[in-house]
């Protein structure tokens, strides 16, 4: 069968939770209930990590390999703006990827305004809420088989 991972960095876990204005109210559950439930429906797998270690992310990076993913779907978080590691790590497996923020990081901070990821994603998808992650995963099931 198919298969796809959703990977979700540093303090996504605490969606829902805090900061309901910028992220909304859903939690990362919901989130990858819902996307579980599309999975299902459309008949592929879909492995479904959280992690606020960049090592845990490279790690389950480099496992998509392994397991024949055909596409990773990451908001990879704050690492977004910082991780050379998780640049190399989803280069290194050569397994395209889709980029996703629940922010629009463009009207955000300066600092949130960088990506070390987007020129090498086959796309970014960055400020349609939760909605995003299944734009994405519907994205990835028709690109990417
Ligand atoms: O907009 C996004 O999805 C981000 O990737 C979220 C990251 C942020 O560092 C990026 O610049 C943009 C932060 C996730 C933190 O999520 C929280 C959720 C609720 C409460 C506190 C943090």
């Amino acid at each position: 069968m198919t298969k796809y991972m959703l990977l979700n960095g540093p303090n996504l876990n605490l969606l829902g939770t805090r900061e309901p204005e910028i992220y909304g109210s859903e939690t990362l559950q919901d989130i990858e209930t819902n996307l579980l439930a599309i999975a299902k429906e459309l008949n592929f797998d879909l492995i479904c990590h959280q992690s606020n270690a960049e090592h845990e992310l490279v790690d389950l990076i480099h496992s998509a390999r392994d397991e024949e993913v055909k596409c990773i779907i990451i908001n990879p978080g704050a690492l977004t703006h910082s991780s050379i590691a998780l640049r190399d790590a989803l280069s290194g497996v050569g397994i395209p990827f889709i980029e996703v923020h629940i922010s629009n990081i463009y009207a955000r901070e300066d600092f949130r305004q960088v990506s070390y990821l987007s020129d090498i994603a086959q796309g970014v998808i960055s400020g349609l809420g939760i909605e995003g992650y299944e734009l994405a995963l519907k994205t990835a099931f028709k690109k990417f088989k």
